[in-house]
């Protein structure tokens, strides 16, 4: 094991990292200067009429000596070795750019989901970062929504809320994000004033195995209800689960069921297919991988077919 301290670690923090990580990290610093090998995906959240309220964006590093590394890997050593606050600069400049184009192509995609951790959310420069992403593309700050994993609001607390908030009053939004997998207390999500929480895929996954599992997926609804926070289910893989979270009063759906992360081109074509379909003439199309759900089919879990077109991104 060695020793490495990358640039946006805070002083008289050093991280121990072992060969492998040490090489990987020598050639993310690579893949970063040279924008080679790292890309963007994305992923639509679902609202309760099927149209795509929000999309998160997904950081993928393929590299050429070592191959495709899983961000499972890659973003922690990143957190590691300080790598993470260039990797996010990055994603959030290239994210914004290209939300920026598909909005003066005409679609309308909701909130732009991005990850960030709190490694560089303590730093004095994280909200210009932010300012910066915007400025330079001309993204409205009310379309940015800010994902914060729940662990995040730990340590440093007060550093943390004065840079989301400053944020905030600019417009950008707020997301808890992992919800229930972190330490914070739920006296901290109060005084963060976020706007949505992402209840954890652990919880939603097993909201349909036993009744604890469902109660606990209730109980942090009304958590987040409570505190005016629009609730997103993540990591949804079945029609049982999308249904009991609908049941329970979750606003947002994401998760393998309806989609998953995909390239820039493939939600251009999903976003372009959509958008025809809206405008389209004539019988309405049905999606077979899409359902509505009528209340009954709530009670029932049983999922129907839409019976209008899908209008994802609600272009007038
Ligand atoms: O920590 P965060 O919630 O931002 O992580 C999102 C990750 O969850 C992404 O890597 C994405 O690929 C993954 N993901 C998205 N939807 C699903 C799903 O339905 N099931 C599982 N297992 N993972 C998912
Ligand atoms: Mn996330």
């Amino acid at each position: 094991m060695r020793e490495l301290i990358g640039p946006g670690v805070p002083s008289g923090s050093k991280a121990r990292v072992s060969e492998r990580e040490r090489r990987l990290a020598v050639r993310l610093e690579k893949a970063l200067l040279d924008s080679i090998g790292l890309s963007l995906a994305y992923q639509p959240i679902f609202d309760r009429n099927q149209q795509i309220a929000a999309v998160e964006v997904l950081a993928r590093w393929d590299d050429a000596i070592e191959g495709p590394i899983s961000p499972s890997e890659f973003i922690p050593l990143a957190e590691k070795t300080g790598l993470i606050v260039p990797l996010c600069k990055w994603v959030i400049r290239e994210a914004c750019l290209q939300t920026k184009r598909w909005l003066d192509q005409g679609f309308l995609l909701g909130r732009l989901a991005v990850n960030f951790s709190v490694v560089h959310i303590w730093r004095e420069d994280f909200v210009e970062t932010i300012f910066e992403a915007l400025r330079e593309s001309g993204l409205p700050a009310q379309m940015l929504e800010l994902e914060v994993t729940e662990s995040a609001l730990v340590l440093d607390f007060e550093k943390v809320k004065q840079h989301l908030q400053m944020l905030r009053r600019h417009g950008v939004r707020i997301s808890i994000d992992d919800f229930g997998t972190g330490y914070s207390s739920l006296g901290r999500l109060r005084e963060l004033d976020a706007d949505v929480l992402k209840i954890d895929k652990i919880f939603v996954q097993g909201a349909d195995e036993e009744i604890r599992g469902a109660a606990m997926v209730q109980a942090i609804v009304n958590i987040a209800h409570s505190l005016g926070l629009t609730v997103v289910a993540e990591g949804v893989e079945t029609v049982e689960q999308r249904n009991l979270v609908y049941q329970m009063g979750c606003e947002e759906i994401q998760g393998y069921l309806l989609a998953h992360p995909m390239t820039p081109e493939e939600l251009f074509i999903l976003m372009s297919k959509h958008r025809n379909e809206a405008h389209s003439a004539g019988p309405p199309l049905v999606d077979t991988a899409i359902f509505s759900l009528s209340p009954r089919a709530l009670e029932t879990q049983e999922a129907q077919p839409l019976a209008a077109p899908l209008v994802f991104f609600g272009i007038a």
